[in-house]
């Protein structure tokens, strides 16, 4: 463990925080525009940022009326959804926040969760009572606790594996979920009548202490999945913790553990570096809980507390080594634990189209670019979503792609969904190119403080220029992620992807290739510093390559993978020389 005077001030900031109140009540009551630097770092935990919108701040700088960069403060509030699991009437709750008190637009997230936007500091509480009126939370959506647990959403109740690994995902939720009674005193405590019972919102049952985090809480945020190897779609190898439920026929036998993955990067320092999770045991099914919280404690009681850039998990597992971290995981679960099944991910799902659901109902897998739910010209995907959620009340589930399935769908209600969609000019999942389908992005600007170039306004049109070079290559059809963000920390999952842009300075990325859709190799740097408008031509090279010298069925990343960076590059360069003579 660390000794007391090397801790960072976050750290000295929960302690004294009384369970995560620290100013925030008082602060909330005040006129003043926004919260202070302290109670902005403990109100994470509680599922809110504070951000301004770099947009305006830089019209007024760029204006020169003030001389100032003023800024324009709102909150960002985050749900956490385990398994990206809601009902119909839950999703209208935050559309109507949206448009309410929010920027007008609700974003899916790429851990499943949902995000409103804008959110002024006085209409703070009003939202967070409304999340947890229609028993939602945003309790630890964000923070140094264990983060919205992510689990395949496919319903497929024909087959109860499916349902298991749901039910484990809303029980691994409630089990670490911070137990501080601070939340439902500063947002769902209503002071009109404060002997009424308070609402309680998902996740937490009101314990005083936190039996599992005491009162440090984690040295930084914790991620949890869950997958099958027959299906991925939860990322599982980007996570501080990923199950993988290992089946006989349709039977749970167990689920292999893997640990410390991680994706952010600070370029300024070595010591940073992005992880895919590591293979480590074989748990039973009654086994999961009470392994789980062993590497949680394991990671509460050994991660760094002095320096945040180096206090994931997988720098414990990087300086430790496996080996010894596995050994002090048993020490803390009692018990030896075997080495993982041999099976591991094969396969990545993402869910769209009509599936049956195995009960003689359906589900529809939309993309939604991005994961921005709004209406903006011809597209009116909010009101589809509002249509869609008051007629025929479908179940939803968000996907870690950033999109949504509308469950439980009558087959006469399948073609009522359809034109729903079709009139509001959103496209159905057979009308967009596959590659736009494998795309993601995080928000970036305007309103992430951490952006140092766009990535959600400019993927789209990347996208475009892709679908042209690759229809004019024949490879339209081909299955590869691109995942794109507006820094190095990762939250689109860049660095497992076929084709990572990762933005590193205004309008320039660093393209990495290598990947794959499933998830369990990091790719590697192919090009840096490249301006937005070349990053399409400058993989066009590679796109030709692939297309002359794959072997049969090997997708791009593997295609990448194989021939190496210095392979690339030289094939690159000589392309380029041929191009210029
Ligand atoms: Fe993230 C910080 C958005 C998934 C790694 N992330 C942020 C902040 C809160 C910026 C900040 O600290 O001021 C972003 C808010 C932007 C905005 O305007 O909304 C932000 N992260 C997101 C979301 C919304 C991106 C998206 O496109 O959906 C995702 C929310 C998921 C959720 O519902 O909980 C999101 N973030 C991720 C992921 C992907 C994942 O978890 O599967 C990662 C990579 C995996 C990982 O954790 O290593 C990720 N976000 C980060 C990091 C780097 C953490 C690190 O270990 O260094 C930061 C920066 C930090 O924590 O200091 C960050
Ligand atoms: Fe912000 Fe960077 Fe995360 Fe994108 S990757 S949301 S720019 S922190």
């Amino acid at each position: 463990m660390n000794s007391p005077e090397k801790l960072s001030p976050v750290e000295g900031l929960k302690t004294g925080s009384n369970f995560l109140r620290g100013t925030i009540a008082q602060e909330l009551a005040s006129d003043v525009a926004s919260f202070g630097k302290e109670s902005g770092q403990l109100l994470k935990h509680h599922g809110t940022y504070q951000q301004d919108d770099r947009d305006t701040r830089k019209v007024i700088r760029d204006s020169g009326k003030t001389g100032k960069k003023d800024k324009s403060f709102s909150m960002m509030v985050r749900t956490k959804i385990p398994g990206g699991k809601l009902t119909s009437a839950q999703l209208l709750s935050e559309l109507d926040l949206c448009d309410e008190v929010g920027n007008t637009t609700l974003r899916i997230t790429t851990r499943q969760g949902l995000q409103l936007h804008g959110v002024l500091k006085s209409n703070l509480q009003h939202t967070i009572r409304r999340i947890n009126e229609v028993q939602m939370s945003t309790l630890g959506a964000c923070g140094d606790v264990n983060r919205n647990v992510m689990c395949c959403p496919a319903p497929h109740y024909g087959d109860p594996v499916h349902q298991q690994l749901q039910d484990l995902a809303d029980q691994l939720a409630s089990y670490f979920a911070p137990r501080t009674t601070a939340y439902h005193e500063i947002w769902l405590t209503d002071e009109d009548h404060p002997d009424e019972p308070q609402l309680v919102g998902g996740g937490s049952d009101g314990h005083e202490i936190e039996p599992i985090y005491g009162n440090r809480y984690l040295p930084r945020k914790f991620k949890m999945a869950i997958g099958l190897p027959s299906d991925n779609c939860a990322d599982i190898y980007a996570n501080d913790l990923g199950l993988m439920a290992i089946c006989d026929s349709s039977q749970i036998i167990g689920y292999n553990v893997v640990v410390g993955g991680g994706f952010g990067v600070t370029p300024s320092a070595a010591k940073t570096f992005p992880a895919v999770a590591k293979r480590l045991t074989f748990v039973t099914p009654d086994q999961v809980i009470d392994v789980s919280r062993a590497i949680v404690e394991v990671q509460r009681d050994y991660g760094d507390r002095s320096d945040r850039k180096r206090a994931r998990m997988k720098y414990v597992i990087a300086d430790w080594g496996l080996d010894k971290f596995k050994a002090k995981v048993e020490e803390y679960y009692g018990h030896s634990l075997p080495a993982p099944n041999p099976e591991d991910v094969q396969c990545f799902d993402d869910h769209l189209g009509w599936n049956e659901q195995g009960d003689g109902r359906w589900y529809y897998g939309l993309n939604v670019e991005n994961g921005r739910i709004k209406d903006e010209g011809e597209l009116r995907l909010k009101s589809a979503l509002r249509q869609i959620c008051t007629t025929l009340r479908p179940a939803i589930r968000l996907t870690s792609n950033q999109s949504i399935l509308f469950c439980d769908v009558a087959a006469e209600d399948k073609a009522a969904l359809e034109k729903l969609l079709t009139e509001h000019g959103v496209k159905l999942t057979n009308q967009i190119s596959t590659v736009r389908r494998w795309s993601i992005a995080c928000p970036a600007m305007p309103t992430c403080g951490l952006a140092v170039a766009e990535s959600e306004r400019a993927l789209p049109g990347i996208i475009d220029q892709l679908e042209v070079e690759l229809a004019r290559l024949g490879l339209s059809d081909e299955v590869f992620t691109v995942r794109m963000t507006g820094c190095p920390n990762g939250c689109a999952r860049p660095y497992n992807s076929d084709v990572g842009l990762v933005g590193k300075t205004l309008g320039k990325y660093t393209i990495l290739v290598g990947g794959r859709v499933v998830g369990d190799r990091l790719n590697f740097l192919y090009k840096d510093l490249v301006a937005e408008a070349d990053v399409v031509p400058t993989l066009v090279p590679l796109l030709i390559y692939f297309k002359q010298e794959r072997t049969s069925g090997e997708s791009f990343g593997d295609f990448c993978h194989r021939k190496g960076a210095d392979d690339l590059a030289a094939w690159a360069d000589n392309y380029a020389a041929q191009s210029t003579t």
